[in-house]
């Protein structure tokens, strides 16, 4: 979704988390939008979506990150879950190799559900945990180039690239609406008189605000 609403900020991004249980979705939330990690693995939070606006190009950007509630146990994420999406960020952990082999079935559950220009960040959750690690980051960083996808290790607890994902999502979103408008405004210049419809393709759908949000 991207709305230009005046003065708040001027684009809204869904951006959504996937990947295993455990891997450490949460607490990528928890650290970015509040600057708070939890030890304790408490399964559901109960929080559908956090935000936090931050500046992208000199334009004001609201990202809406919805995190699952522990469906993705039973892979039950239903589609409303991807439904606007714009960007994924696809968590695996370092230390639990199975996490990193179910990349490959999260990215076709994004291709069934998902638009199809959503931008998709891998993220090696748990990047302190060096002592036990399970995936090299030479494989992921295969796997990213392969698929398409940009890729970072990241560690919640460390506030290790948090930021930096989140940063790289919304720039590859803004980038690609940024084109997308250009293109429009030139198709305007060479037919003058006539009217345009600024398609931002599938950045567009409604939102749905719970009072449980930050911000
Ligand atoms: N060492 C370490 N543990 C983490 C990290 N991120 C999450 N965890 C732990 O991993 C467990 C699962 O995290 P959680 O955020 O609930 O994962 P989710 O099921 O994917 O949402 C919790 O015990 C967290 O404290 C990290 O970056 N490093
Ligand atoms: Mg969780």
């Amino acid at each position: 979704m991207a709305y230009k609403v005046d003065h708040e900020y001027d684009y809204l991004f869904k951006i959504v988390l996937i990947g295993d249980s455990g891997v450490g979705k949460s607490n990528i939330l928890s650290r970015f939008t509040r600057n708070e990690f939890c030890l304790e693995s408490k399964s559901t939070i109960g929080v559908e979506f956090a935000t936090r606006t931050l500046q992208v190009e000199g334009k004001t950007v609201k990202a809406q990150i919805w995190d699952t509630a522990g469906q993705e146990r039973y892979r039950a994420i239903t589609s409303a879950y991807y439904r606007g999406a714009v960007g994924a960020l696809l968590v695996y952990d370092i230390t639990k190799r199975q996490t990193f082999e179910n990349v490959l079935r999260w990215l076709h559950e994004l291709r069934d559900h998902a638009d199809s220009n959503i931008v998709i960040m891998l993220a090696g959750n748990k990047a302190d945990l060096n002592h036990l690690r399970a995936v090299l980051e030479q494989d992921a960083h295969l796997l990213a180039e392969k698929e398409g996808l940009s890729f970072l290790e990241t560690s919640a607890l460390e506030a290790l690239n948090i930021e930096k994902a989140f940063q790289t999502i919304l720039l590859d979103i803004y980038q690609i609406i940024s084109r997308k408008a250009l293109a429009a405004q030139e198709a305007v210049a060479g037919l003058p008189g006539q009217g345009t419809s600024i398609n931002v393709g599938d950045y567009s759908s409604n939102l749905s605000r719970r009072n449980c949000c930050s911000n």
